[in-house]
């Protein structure tokens, strides 16, 4: 079983989009383990987003990314990490899928709704940048073995 750390960014809870995102986590039939409506800080921004310090739109990321409440969450399930981003959907949103969130909801590429780590590395330290170990639950739901 892997974790991942998903975030619906500030457009998504501007644009009254978080119950229908969480949902298509649901739907695929991921585990909600931890979730919380934070601001984020400038400081964890840019640990957030430290692999992409000295690129030249990193100011822009942390500015969109500090811009309003987001809703950060981890989630659990087999090869959760690479599932959620087909869930999620290409980054660029002119590639993204009808049928993922980016792909049905962003018209705007960098305003792109969601975020997903993109390794267990990643993972390990987004999930620490928001959440103290007893945040995050541990159980089984009755309907696991069927999915
Ligand atoms: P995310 O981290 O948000 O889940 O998205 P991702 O892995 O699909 O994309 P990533 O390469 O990690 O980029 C992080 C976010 O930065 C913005 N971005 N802007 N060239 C650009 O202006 C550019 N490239 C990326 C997007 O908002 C992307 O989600
Ligand atoms: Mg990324």
């Amino acid at each position: 079983m892997e974790r991942t750390f998903l975030m619906v960014k500030p457009d998504g809870v501007q644009r009254g989009l978080i119950g229908r995102i969480i949902s298509r986590f649901e739907d695929k039939g991921f585990t909600l383990v931890a979730c919380k409506v934070v601001q984020v800080t400038e400081n964890q921004a840019k640990i957030h987003y430290a692999e992409h310090d000295g690129k030249d739109f990193f100011p822009n990321l942390v500015n969109f990314i500090t811009s309003g409440p987001v809703v950060a969450m981890v989630w659990e399930g087999d090869d959760i990490i690479a599932l959620s981003r087909i869930v999620n959907g290409k980054t660029n949103v002119n590639e993204a899928q009808p049928g993922s969130i980016r792909g049905d909801f962003a018209a705007h590429t960098p305003k792109n709704l969601i975020h997903g780590s993109d390794s267990p590395e990643s993972s390990k330290r987004e999930i620490a940048n928001f959440f103290e170990d007893h945040e995050l639950v541990n159980y089984d739901k009755i309907i696991s073995s069927w999915i």
